[in-house]
């Protein structure tokens, strides 16, 4: 039996929400194409007849001018100190930095095994990947490198088969049955952030929480759910809203649907928005809005 945890790290919209998603075969993360998506740490786990893998999923690294911001990369720096094995996920298509190459030696280490998924291969010349992995190489990243793409699913087995062989001998770290250590009514939340995310622009989706305060399944199996949309502006919450209301009842009814996908249920929805002046920058509130 191997098993263990696995920190899945790198750049803001790199992909990593979007490969633990897959290697998990469910959706344990929310995925955008903006970066700063993930602000928490979610586990996905993945249990196979003698192995367990614990993925860690993880805020994307990336220059914060916020105190959220400088939480969220604390919280990636701590998740990637106590694991087994680290994956660093780089986006392939994006092309590769200087600067790239000095954050992910930062994380390939030796101290702790650690791999690199060299991700979104499906969207990029393949003649580059050779040469990229060779550059890799060349400016001292000394771990195996794994050409994949989460969104066509290409080479994911390969990589599970290796994360299963790197992992130590031991028995299940996380209970029969788990796939992730987040609770429904978060990834509740979640699904509405990431509705937020989709369908608004510039500054406005980084400065949203979401928080849950009614979340109940009545007789019929149907949820009852209250949530409040947290800007930190006063011309946010006008966009969020939008004329005669428009903005939210569509992205409400996106979140809905989404919500039911994932609670397999009905969902009655009711949403309010409210602003808390500059919240990402005041400790008490950030507790408060998003959980670390
Ligand atoms: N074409 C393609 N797009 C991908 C792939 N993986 C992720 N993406 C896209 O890349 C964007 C970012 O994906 P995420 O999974 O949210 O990235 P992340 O690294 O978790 O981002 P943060 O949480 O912000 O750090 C989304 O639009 C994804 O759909 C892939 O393999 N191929
Ligand atoms: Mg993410």
């Amino acid at each position: 039996m191997r098993s263990g945890f696995i920190a899945v790290v790198g750049r803001a919209n790199a992909g990593k929400s979007t490969l633990v998603n897959v290697l998990v075969g469910e959706k344990v993360a929310i995925v955008s194409p903006k970066p700063q998506t993930t602000r928490n740490t979610v586990m996905g786990v993945v249990n196979g007849e003698n192995y367990q893998l614990v993925f860690v999923d993880t805020p994307g690294l990336y220059k914060s001018s916020t105190r959220l911001g400088d939480d969220m990369q604390k919280a990636t720096e701590d998740a990637a100190k106590d694991v087994d094995f680290i994956l660093y996920v780089q986006d392939g298509h994006g092309g590769i930095s200087d600067g790239d190459i000095e954050l992910m030696k930062r994380y390939v280490t030796g101290k702790i095994p650690a791999a690199v998924a060299y991700t979104k291969i499906d969207i990029m010349p393949k003649e580059r990947i050779k040469d990229d992995v060779q550059r890799l190489y060349e400016g001292g990243v000394t771990c195996d490198i794994f050409p994949v793409s989460a969104r066509k699913g290409t080479n994911i087995s390969k990589l599970k088969d290796y994360l299963v062989s790197v992992l130590p001998e031991g028995e299940r770290v996380m209970p029969d049955g788990i796939v992730s250590d987040r609770s429904e009514k978060f990834m509740i939340a979640e699904i509405m952030r990431e509705k937020i995310l989709l369908k608004f622009d510039d500054e406005v989706p980084h400065g949203i929480a979401v928080v849950v305060n009614k979340f109940e399944r009545d007789e019929r199996g149907v949820y009852d759910i209250n949530l409040d949309i947290v800007c930190e502006k006063a011309n946010h919450k006008a966009i969020l809203i939008g004329k005669g209301g428009s903005a939210i009842k569509q992205v409400s009814s996106f979140a809905r649907e989404g919500m039911e996908k994932f609670l397999g249920a009905k969902v009655f929805l009711t949403t309010y928005v409210r602003v808390e002046e500059d919240w990402r920058n005041k400790p008490g509130l950030i507790r408060d809005l998003v959980i670390i």
